[in-house]
């Protein structure tokens, strides 16, 4: 499958859980330790995003994916991003706000980081453990891998 979808995010963002839940899989809690290429996905470690001299890994492995996916977890408060991010990859960027379930969320500032980082295009506002907002990204997600490729 050459239509993957690249997530990006913090450590602990919530990408592998995301993944988990829209892969219809049980939710394990498995610390990404390297690039993962398994599945429609690639997931990457958190480290990747927040230790800048491994950004260009990300930018790299973003010409294997048809989009990229920013996580931000919604618990937190400062940018895992730097400003304008999403200009250096040449695939569209949307945003997901994850956790919105949890009672220290607060996604309004998650959302107001995304757009920081230049993220123009959709927000969504999910949740992997209860379930908010995961139709509305699955459906997305269908609609990029069912793409002729
Ligand atoms: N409340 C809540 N917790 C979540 C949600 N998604 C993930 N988590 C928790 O957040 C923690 C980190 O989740 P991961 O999916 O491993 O995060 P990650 O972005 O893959 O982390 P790295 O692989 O370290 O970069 C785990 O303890 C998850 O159970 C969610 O929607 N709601
Ligand atoms: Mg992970």
């Amino acid at each position: 499958m050459k239509n993957k979808i690249l997530l990006m995010g913090g450590i602990g963002a919530g990408k592998t859980t995301l993944k988990q839940r829209l892969l219809n899989e049980s939710l394990v809690y498995l610390k990404t330790q390297s690039l993962d290429y398994s599945s429609i996905f690639i997931d990457c470690p958190g480290e990747y995003l927040e230790i800048p001299r491994y950004y260009h890994v990300l930018i790299d492995a973003s010409f294997g994916a048809v989009e990229v996916w920013a996580l931000h977890d919604a618990t937190r408060r400062n940018c895992p991003f730097p400003p304008k991010f999403a200009t250096a990859f040449r695939r569209p960027v949307i945003g997901v706000v994850t956790k919105v379930d949890h009672c220290d969320a607060c996604p309004d500032i998650a959302e107001n980081n995304l757009r920081k980082a230049g993220i123009v295009g959709q927000i969504y506002h999910v949740s992997a453990k209860t379930g908010d907002g995961i139709q509305e990204l699955a459906l997305h997600m269908s609609s990029l891998t069912s793409q002729s490729e």
